[in-house]
């Protein structure tokens, strides 16, 4: 019987933790510490997502999330409609237009 409970305790456990996945972003439009804080601020909130890291340096990001809840394309979609591009989505131009001249790639940025 003690067996047969450990057994049901540690199956219970392992389902629990089962569909957790962590994926990496790929955010090469990121420019500065205020994209990093958008990119975070899009989706921590979001149904599903348990942990989400930028690093700026890196342009690299780090999401962990319940497969049952959500999904990587869901998480790809609030960053690209926010104007960032990530892993192979294109940020929605015209939240791109809308971000402050800091967060924009240099080569659209005039500098006159
Ligand atoms: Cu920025």
């Amino acid at each position: 019987m003690k067996i047969f409970l450990s057994i049901v305790i540690i199956s219970l456990a392992i389902s629990c933790n089962s569909d957790k996945i962590t994926a990496e972003l790929k955010l090469d439009t990121m420019q500065c510490l205020m994209c990093s804080i958008n990119v975070e601020e899009a989706i921590v909130d979001l149904d599903g997502v348990n942990k989400i890291e930028v690093d700026l340096k890196s342009k690299l990001g780090k999401v962990t999330y319940k497969a049952s809840l959500i999904d990587l394309n869901t998480i790809e979609n609030a960053i690209a409609s926010i104007g960032y591009n990530v892993n192979d989505k294109t940020a929605d131009p015209a939240a791109y237009e809308k971000l402050e001249i800091c967060c924009k790639k240099p080569e659209d940025v005039d500098l006159d």
